[in-house]
This record gives structure tokens, C-alpha cells and sequence, in this order.
């Protein structure tokens, strides 16, 4: 009886160790970003690792509000791009579904926009970015990107 306890312990134990390491392992390649009804990303800062064969962004809106009322993105751009795209580009002729964004190679990825309990995920090829450049992530709905933006590098 004892050694079944014992075998069930050290079971349970190296589940939870195998938990913990693909958790850390995992963690390095994707990050959940959380926006909210008061126009805050919870994370101000995505690193990414050039060993990650690929990234993914997880966004997920944490309000209660309508895309069409507090929607949010994650758009990434250069820094140095940053401030002429945000106040140039995002037009609500533009519309919702495209992140009231144009076309342009100077948006180098860009998430769906979702609303209040809504969620979305894209994937980043790091290959496509540079280390040692300056990157933003921030959300293109209009009036937003002054205050949910955030720093993003490659390592
Ligand atoms: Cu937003």
C-alpha cells in the first residue's frame, strides 16, 4: 500500500515537472496580450527570440465593449514608422476589418480586431524582422494608438 502512494506521488511530481518545463519552453515563442475596456494592453513589451522558428501573439480582449466601440489590434511597424503611420494611415473610411488601416508595406503584421470577450491569435515569422531595430506593437483603432502601444525587439 505505502509503495503505491509513494509511486503515485513521484507520478504526480514528474507531471508537474514536465508541466513546468513545456510552460517555460512554451512561453518563449508566444505571448497572450490583453486589452481592455479602459484602452490599456496589459504587456508594454514583447521580446522575441531569433531561435523561435515562428512567434504567435495571442490578443484577447478582456472587456465588455463592442469591437465597434472599444475594439482592439495588435499592429507591429518600425518605432521610426511609428508616429506617420498612426497619424496618417488609420481612417475610419479605412474600415473595422481592415484595422481602419490601408495597404502598406510599412505595417509588417497585422491582428484581426476584436471586441469585449473576443480573441484572436497571429503568428510572426521573427526571420521577417531585424535584431537591433526598434519595433512598436500597438492597436490601430482610431484615438488608441496614443496610449496602447507598447516596445517590440528581437533578441
Ligand atoms: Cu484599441
Amino acid at each position: 500500500m505505502r509503495s503505491i502512494v509513494r509511486i503515485k506521488f513521484v507520478l504526480t511530481s514528474l507531471a508537474a515537472l514536465l508541466a513546468c518545463s513545456t510552460l517555460v519552453f512554451g512561453a518563449d515563442c508566444q505571448v497572450k496580450v490583453t486589452g481592455s475596456d479602459a484602452m490599456q494592453y496589459d504587456v508594454k513589451k514583447i521580446e522575441i527570440s531569433k531561435d523561435c522558428d515562428k512567434f504567435t501573439v495571442e490578443l484577447v480582449h478582456g472587456g465588455q465593449l463592442p469591437a465597434a466601440a472599444m475594439g482592439h489590434n495588435v499592429v507591429i511597424v518600425e518605432t521610426a514608422k511609428m508616429m506617420g503611420i498612426a497619424t496618417t494611415m488609420i481612417k475610419m473610411e479605412n474600415g473595422i476589418d481592415n484595422g481602419f488601416l490601408p495597404e502598406s508595406s510599412d505595417i509588417l503584421f497585422k491582428s484581426k480586431m476584436v471586441g469585449g470577450g473576443e480573441s484572436t491569435t497571429f503568428e510572426i515569422d521573427p526571420a521577417k524582422l531585424t535584431s537591433g531595430t526598434a519595433y512598436t506593437f500597438f492597436c490601430s483603432f482610431p484615438g488608441h494608438w496614443a496610449i496602447m502601444k507598447g516596445d517590440l525587439t528581437v533578441l
